[in-house]
């Protein structure tokens, strides 16, 4: 990448790990002066690569000893940012590393922007930026299939399956370019019926690319699980028995509810946005008609509904409701099962769709809602995202859409052959597939499409 940005040039350092008590700390350093501030601050000071030492740290102003960390000095373009490096592990908690990292910049360097060493990477070839949000994502997971998902594609699984799309583009580009040239002849060395071919076949591998953007999706913000039944059945009861603390409020009022109440809850492989809501049913009362609309458009986006009653007339009113309002497939769930005699229990076996019945006061039930909502939600992202990449990110699926629609009006202009619009300007539409393929790699100069990856980024990645 050949953009320079302003201060590229400058040392930075910056915490790599949160700041707080913990056993260790690592403090980066990076850049061109990174080995000479490190040096003038180390005692003794060792530039023999990859082999880790311990040192003094000296503050540069007064000589104190600041700390005796462990050093492991990289030199470029053998780092992570591909410059010279610096990587101090120094004693954990709030003010040992502070003090630590203002050495550094008192000797010289400049705090790092959010990202920025990432960034750095990015500008060395060291990684794509599909490669550098995965680390984003590494860092954000809160799913061990989020964390799977982000590890893949830092290997570099869908930064190769862009590439292989961009070169089918190519190869479609390569195949016209003698009609383009050649505009008064006939026909081309190859034959019409052959691009259209090749045009569909890169339209078909386009779309199936964006299939995956739903269990992304999934993987990366959770399946949305509502709660729905009638009011006071107990599904803030659940909410929070899931929740594992008190976080909806719980009264034996019907209508305690007002408002949709969102926790995450990871259910080990998947992460789960659970939503609790305002109980269905008619009032009067402008507040909860507001609580039961917002309800309705909770339902709507579910993944899975958890339809709650604490009998069986409220349990089949909350499935039917639940039906009406989404196509997400519905978990009958009979609350308050400590109350249930055990002939009831034979007669829930006897349902057409066995509910699970839970009880939030004794915890009866709640790991088989657990299997069972797991099982589900593995059900609707399907088994295929193991076998390929996944888009995880609107940026990915909006540069993935662009190309696919991209790719159809060139063959619309293709296939319309004389009759149609010139082919220098269909191939237009393969270019701007191309280029929207490039602009995810990062394979252009695209300083916005950089600016918007690494400002979410945390300062010292
Ligand atoms: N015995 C028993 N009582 C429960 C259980 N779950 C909830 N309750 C009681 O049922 C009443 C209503 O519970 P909530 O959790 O507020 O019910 P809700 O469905 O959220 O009600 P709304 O918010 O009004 O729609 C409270 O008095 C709870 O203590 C349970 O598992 N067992
Ligand atoms: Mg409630």
């Amino acid at each position: 990448m050949s953009a320079v940005l302003p201060g590229a040039e400058d040392t930075i350092a910056a915490l790599a790990t949160p700041p707080g008590r913990s056993a260790l700390a690592v403090v980066r350093l990076s850049g061109p002066l990174a080995h000479d501030i490190a040096s003038r601050l180390l005692e003794p000071w060792r530039a023999t690569p990859r082999a880790a030492y311990r040192a003094t740290l000296r503050d540069p102003s007064t000589g104190r000893v600041i700390d005796r960390p462990v050093v492991t000095v990289y030199g470029a373009p053998r780092s992570y940012t591909g410059d010279d490096l610096v990587e101090l592990s120094v004693h954990g908690g709030h003010v040992g590393p502070a003090r630590a990292l203002g050495a550094l910049l008192a000797a010289g360097a400049r705090l790092a922007l959010p990202g920025e060493f990432t960034r750095r990477a990015v500008a060395a070839g060291k990684l794509d930026v599909l490669q550098a949000e995965a680390i984003g994502d590494l860092i954000d997971a809160e799913s061990q299939a989020m964390h799977d998902s982000a590890l893949e594609q830092l290997e570099g699984r869908l930064s190769r399956r862009v590439a292989e799309l961009r070169e089918s583009v190519l190869r479609v580009e390569a195949m016209i370019a003698y009609d383009i040239d050649f505009p008064e002849e006939d026909s081309g060395p190859i034959e019409p019926a052959r691009v259209a071919e090749a045009t569909v076949a890169l339209e078909d591998a386009l779309e199936r690319l964006l299939g995956t953007a739903a269990a992304g999706e999934m993987v990366r913000r959770g399946a949305r699980v509502v709660l729905a039944g009638a009011p006071n059945v107990g599904k803030s009861s659940l909410f929070n028995a899931l929740v594992g603390r008190e976080r909806a409020i719980v009264t034996p009022i019907p209508g305690t509810t007002r408002e949709a109440i969102e926790a995450v809850v990871d259910l080990g492989a998947w992460p789960m946005r659970l939503i609790d809501t305002a109980g269905l049913r008619a009032s009067a009362d402008p507040i909860e008609q507001l609580g039961v609309a917002m309800t309705e458009r909770v339902l709507a986006e579910a993944d899975v509904v958890l339809a709650c009653g604490d009998s069986a007339s409220s349990l089949g009113a909350a499935g039917a409701a639940a039906r009406a309002r989404t196509p997400a497939p519905v978990v009958p769930v009979r609350t308050k099962a400590d109350l249930l005699a055990p002939s009831d229990f034979a007669s829930l076996r006897y349902q057409s769709e066995t509910p699970v019945a839970v009880s939030a006061v004794t915890g009866a039930g709640l790991a088989e809602l657990r299997e069972r909502l797991e099982a589900m939600i593995a059900g609707r992202v399907g088994e295929e995202w193991r076998d390929t990449p996944l888009l995880t990110r609107e940026r990915h699926r909006a540069a993935i859409a662009l190309a696919r629609a991209e790719v159809g009006a060139f063959k619309q202009a293709w296939s319309d052959g004389d009759s149609g619009v010139p082919i220098v300007v269909a191939a237009v539409h393969l270019r701007a597939a191309a280029m929207a393929l490039e602009s995810l790699i990062g394979a252009i100069d695209v300083e916005d499409v950089l600016d918007r990856v690494f400002s979410t980024f945390c300062v010292g990645k």
